[in-house]
């Protein structure tokens, strides 16, 4: 059975990076059967310092994209079969958008925040012996501050990037309109990577402007909590696929 590693439940979402939870989905739209490894030291031997990755009879696939395009090959599946071609080009680009845009508000929000970034350090680091709980969060806020202004975002003001964010937010809202789906009434790889990114501000227990910025769009919370609900809540769909879920021991991400 193919092994997901990946972080763990917080903030009340099954996984705390977009990535993994876009991952997460997809199997389990696919119907795949998969075991879900959950431990912030998977870190430690993640191919590619990050995660998700999977183990698949002996072979690592680091990054949620080649997992999918692994699955493809190997199981020969995809969500995205139903699509035009139009239709996968305008997926990988806007899915693109949500890893290079929304990811880095997404971590903005969380990291630099001073409202939220206590709840955000207890979730990651609580869990750590004195005095690594108060050492290990200080570094690793110095480093993704380093991060955010090499990337960029981080040279933004606050408005800037609630600004930017919105942009991409409102784009989603209206590209999903009354659809189930974003491209219809069958789900595609573009609705799992939604729901990866969009379920960190809409359905997380934090509240932060960005937060609340993405709550308003209540067409793109509705969607989550579809989505939530059918794949992650009925416990039918949990039994037929098999997913196993241990308890999570994550201590950071
Ligand atoms: N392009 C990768 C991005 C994965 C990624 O950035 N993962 C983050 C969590 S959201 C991570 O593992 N960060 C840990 C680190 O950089 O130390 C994918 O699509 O899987």
């Amino acid at each position: 059975m193919i092994k997901l590693y990946s972080f763990g439940e917080h903030f009340g979402v099954h996984d705390p990076s977009p990535f993994v939870l876009k991952t997460d989905l997809y199997l389990r739209m696919l119907n795949l059967p998969f075991e879900s490894i959950a431990d912030a030291d998977n870190l430690r031997m993640a191919p590619k310092g990050k995660l998700p990755f999977i183990e698949d009879e002996g072979a690592l696939i680091a990054d949620s994209t080649f997992i999918i395009a692994y699955i493809k090959e190997k199981y020969g599946q995809s969500l995205d079969d139903h699509l035009s071609a139009e239709q996968r080009g305008i997926s990988q680009l806007v899915t693109k958008s949500l890893d290079e845009d929304v990811y880095w508000c997404l971590v903005y929000s969380r990291w630099m925040r001073e409202d939220t970034w206590p709840s955000v350090s207890d979730s990651f680091f609580g869990n750590m012996p004195f005095p690594l709980k108060q050492l290990v969060p200080f570094v690793a806020r110095k480093g993704v501050r380093s991060a955010l202004e090499k990337q960029g975002l981080g040279k933004h003001s606050h408005e800037e990037i609630l600004t930017i964010a919105k942009n991409t937010l409102g784009s989603l809202d209206a590209m999903l309109g009354q659809k189930r789906y974003f491209f219809g009434d069958k789900p595609s790889i573009l609705d799992a990577a939604a729901f990866g990114f969009l379920t960190q501000l809409t359905l997380c227990q934090l509240n932060n402007p960005l937060n609340e910025v993405a709550r308003s769009y209540t067409n793109l919370v509705a969607f989550c909590e579809r989505i939530h609900e059918e794949y992650y809540l009925d416990p039918s769909r949990q039994a037929e696929q098999g997913a196993v879920e241990p308890a999570a021991n994550a201590v950071s991400s």
